[in-house]
């Protein structure tokens, strides 16, 4: 065994999302978000489940900080619903929405857990899809008026935010494969809501800015690490595709070098242009303060001529999670390694990694999730690797803090170092919670 010591300072949290622990759907005047209407639909969630009531964070974020605060966190990532806030996504603001924010913010610093808030983790108020959503280039204006009542709100005891969380997800995942809200299938709709997210991003860091507020911001994208399948220079080139399409195309803009132009080259082939309009690309590119990533695994790439794209994924060679995706706790501090060289050594936060591990509570009560354990130690391991090489990584936010709503796979997938009893709303830490607040007081993991 050794022991891996982390910098002096580095920052230990856990982190969800609004739509996916909050529940009271249709209470205190909140809005409708397009999860809302899309959960509701039959046959878009596993067995029917919504985030109608969820953790029911809502009502119990006392326990919940009670928890964290068990746990020794130093900082919690948490998402504000927009349409808790804004019930239709513009005009008319709602103050219950904005006071149990303020409620929850207090909350926390009185446990002197620092806040992160990420303003968009996937709920967009329906108000703004009917008007046409993401593909709708006013939805960009309309964040950054959002953001803005947020900053004002929440900005003097807020000092980090997230813009966007995983554009990549919400983009491609709700308006070209239909797997999660809107349930879109259309090509030229994803180009738009792409750059109108990224525009969206840009025009709220602005927004912080000319708020006047002090404190952080930055992006969050979802990342795979990826390898290639063999050692051909061909395969090589189709990893750099692969690239393109994921990390260049949403990093790209938010660093000032624009959108691969294989990217482009292939929508506009598809006659599905990117929207980009003068001044664009400067507003997306709007400097940040760090570079949030969320990674969960990698993927090996070969070439694939046949495809658009000119890439595949190449079949797994590690054992696959729940999820379907492989255990590959080494593609933390690969790509962290691989993105601090690409980007000119950005800070960056994990502000997502993490394991599915679905064990459910043994005949003495206890939740003995090894394999998360297991991962997470590892995924720690590398993660350390590549600060000793030079990386500036600050914070690393475990998700999740507790089981939840897994998106369309319902309530069947479990990512939660505090297990979630989803019939009697009871919390138990596993065995990772214990494990984490060991990491967390030793500033440091043995592996
Ligand atoms: O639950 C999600 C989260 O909302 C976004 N990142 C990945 C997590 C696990 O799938």
């Amino acid at each position: 065994m050794a022991f891996l010591q982390f910098p002096e300072g580095f920052q230990w949290g856990a982190a969800t999302a609004a739509y996916q622990v909050e529940g009271a759907y249709n209470e205190d005047d909140r809005g409708l978000s397009i999860w809302d209407t899309f959960s509701h639909q039959p046959g878009m969630v596993e067995r029917g489940e919504t985030g109608d009531v969820a953790c029911d964070h809502y009502h119990r974020f006392r326990d919940d900080i009670e928890l964290m605060a068990h746990l020794g966190l130093g900082t919690y990532r948490f998402s504000v619903s927009w349409s808790r806030v804004q019930p239709f996504g513009y005009g008319a603001v709602n103050e219950k929405g904005l006071a149990f924010y303020d409620r929850l913010v207090d909350g926390l610093i009185e446990k002197g857990i620092q806040p992160a808030v990420t303003l968009y983790h996937w709920d967009l108020p329906q108000g703004l899809q009917d008007l046409g959503g993401w593909a709708n280039r006013d939805t960009a204006e309309r964040f950054a008026e959002y953001a803005a009542l947020v900053y004002d709100r929440l900005g003097d005891r807020v000092t980090r935010w997230i813009t966007l969380n995983e554009p990549i997800v919400f983009t491609l995942m709700g308006h070209l494969t239909g797997r999660m809200a809107p349930g879109i299938r259309d090509i030229g709709i994803t180009a738009r809501s792409i750059h109108h997210a990224l525009l969206a991003h840009g025009r709220a860091v602005a927004a912080f800015r000319a708020s006047g507020r002090t404190g952080e911001i930055g992006i969050t994208n979802a990342n795979t690490s990826y390898e290639p399948a063999d050692d051909r220079p061909e395969t090589q080139q189709a990893v750099e595709l692969a690239r393109d399409f994921d990390s260049r195309l949403f990093h790209g803009p938010v660093f000032g070098r624009g959108y691969p132009e294989s990217v482009l080259r292939y929508y506009e082939a598809k006659d599905a242009p990117f929207p980009i309009e003068a001044g664009d690309l400067e507003a997306i590119a709007a400097p940040t303060d760090f570079l949030g990533l969320n990674l969960y695994s990698r993927a090996r790439i070969e070439p694939a001529p046949d495809r658009g794209v000119g890439y595949r994924n190449a079949a797994p060679t590690l054992p696959l999670l729940p999820m379907g995706y492989e255990a590959a706790p080494h593609a933390l501090g690969d790509f962290v390694r691989w993105v601090s060289k690409e980007y000119g050594n950005p800070r960056i936060y994990i502000t997502e990694n993490g394991v599915c591990d679905n064990a459910e509570p043994g005949p003495d009560g206890r939740i003995d999730d090894h394999v998360r354990v297991d991962l997470l130690g590892q995924f720690l391991a590398g993660l350390h690797g590549a600060i000793q090489k030079g990386a500036d990584v600050r914070a690393y936010y475990q998700w999740s803090l507790m089981d939840n709503f897994e998106w369309a796979y319902g309530y069947r997938m479990r990512f939660g170092m505090v297990h979630t009893d989803f019939a009697t709303l009871e919390r138990t830490p596993k065995r990772s919670a214990a494990w984490y607040s060991e990491v967390i007081r030793r500033n440091g993991v043995e592996v």
